[in-house]
């Protein structure tokens, strides 16, 4: 699906990597992926496969293991693993943006060389933890609370609805100081008090492990600190990272649903006819063209402003706004386009918008997004 030519726009490295990534996605993804996500189990060695294929921390710099790509690498990175599913590219946007970003920006040499090799190869999985049960939307009420004991901290109180906490070794987790300071501390599993229940029976993101981090006065090592941070903006910087990430996975997905569904209309007749063959369909399946051709025109751009350093947080917003509900719009007509055949796991849609329900809320809702670029625009915060 690249109906204005954007190939021409990417370097030959940009389309040497989306290749690889979309080989390894075609072999080794969508042959045994709705069988995952129906048994609602990860697939197995995931993370050592993303790490294999340079997909965990691509934009980090070679020295700490990353590959040292930039920003629409990355973009293509996500887009070629949602193609596969929701949960494969969250399991390499968490590591990549969410654990390996903030100890790369905010942590000490010492933290850089012994977590960041190690997440890079998949060796060891990370998680983050911000969102708590009382604190979705509104991240800067936490709870979670961290207070001097010694020569370390106690941290106390849980994060909930956390992307792959069940498995993980490590855990990057936003607390207020006695200060009231938001600081972050990399928590390691075995660390006393600290365990990781997951959350069950989810009708959505079934391929990828959703639990909780509970912290019963855990003691955290000063080292474990991250010394570079003391705001919302250490957690919100890395939001950035993710929700851009998720701007072009998400036209993965779309593109799965879009040419399902358009191969499925040209061959399935109904009244003597393809099904392409009706004005309705094609209403529909032009449609999706053009949503897509938009989204990959907004990440291509807003991946080159933030391959600059110039893209701004509202814009990462509009992007990852546009693009999920563009997926999940998508999703949804070429569910019916498939008819009864839309339902099952014999093809992807059914899945693909299921998860798109999760992308759609998590990383800031789509009223959030919204806001936050009323705000931009009016300079009113509205929250
Ligand atoms: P506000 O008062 O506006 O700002 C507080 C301070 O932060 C700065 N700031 C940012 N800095 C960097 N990047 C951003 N995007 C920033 N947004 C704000 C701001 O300048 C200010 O700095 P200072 O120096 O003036 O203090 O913040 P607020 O508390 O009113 O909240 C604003 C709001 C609602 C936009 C924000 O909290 C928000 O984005 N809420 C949504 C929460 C969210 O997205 N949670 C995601 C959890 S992680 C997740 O979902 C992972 S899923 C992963 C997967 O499986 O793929
Ligand atoms: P709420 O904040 O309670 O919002 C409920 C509804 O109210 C939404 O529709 C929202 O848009 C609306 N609303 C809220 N505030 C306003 C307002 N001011 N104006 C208008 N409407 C408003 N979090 C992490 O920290 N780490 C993770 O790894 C992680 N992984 C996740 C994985 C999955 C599968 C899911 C589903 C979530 C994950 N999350 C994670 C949590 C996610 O970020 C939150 O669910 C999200 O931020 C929304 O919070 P909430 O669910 O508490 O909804």
């Amino acid at each position: 699906m690249d109906y204005y030519l954007l190939h021409e726009l990417l370097s030959p490295e940009q389309q040497l990597i989306r290749d690889s990534i979309r080989g390894f996605v075609k072999s080794e993804i969508i042959p045994v992926i709705d069988q995952y996500a129906q048994d609602h189990q990860e697939v197995p060695n995931l993370m050592k496969k993303l790490g294999a294929l340079g997909a965990l921390g691509p934009f980090i710099p070679e020295e700490y293991g990353g590959a040292g790509l930039d920003q629409i690498s990355y973009g293509l990175i996500m887009q070629e693993l949602e193609f596969g599913d929701s949960a494969i590219r969250s399991a390499a946007s968490v590591q990549s943006s969410l654990v390996m970003f903030p100890i790369y920006t905010f942590g000490s040499e010492e933290q850089k060389r012994k977590y960041l090799p190690k997440l890079a190869t998949g060796e060891w999985i990370g998680s983050f933890g911000l969102t708590e049960p009382n604190h979705g939307s509104d991240p800067a009420g936490m709870e979670t609370k961290l207070t001097k004991d010694g020569d370390g901290y106690r941290l106390s109180g849980s994060k909930m609805w956390i992307t792959n906490s069940p498995v993980c070794d490590l855990a990057v987790v936003w607390a207020r100081d006695e200060e009231q300071k938001v600081r972050g501390v990399i928590v390691e599993r075995g660390m006393e008090g600290f365990s990781t229940p997951e959350t069950l029976h989810k009708w959505s993101l079934r391929a990828s492990r959703t639990g909780e981090l509970v912290f019963d006065q855990v003691f955290i090592p000063q080292e474990n600190l991250l010394p570079e941070v003391s705001s919302m903006k250490g957690p919100l910087s890395c939001l950035n990272s993710a929700r851009y990430g998720i701007s072009w996975g998400a036209i993965g997905a779309a593109v799965d649903c879009y040419e399902t569904a358009l191969r499925y209309a040209k061959e399935r007749e109904q009244f003597g006819k393809p099904i392409a063959s009706f004005q309705l369909q094609q209403k529909k399946l032009a449609e999706m063209a053009t949503e897509i051709t938009k989204a990959q025109l907004l990440s291509w751009r807003l991946g080159q402003l933030k391959s600059e350093n110039r893209a701004t947080p509202a814009q990462i917003s509009m992007a990852k706004r546009n693009n999920v509900h563009m997926a999940l719009q998508v999703a949804r007509e070429a569910r019916q386009i498939l008819g009864a055949m839309g339902i099952v796991g014999d093809f992807p849609i059914m899945r693909h918008m299921m998860n798109l329900e999760s992308v759609i809320t998590y990383e800031g809702t789509h009223d959030v997004h919204l806001l936050i670029t009323g705000q931009d625009i009016t300079g009113i915060n509205a929250f």
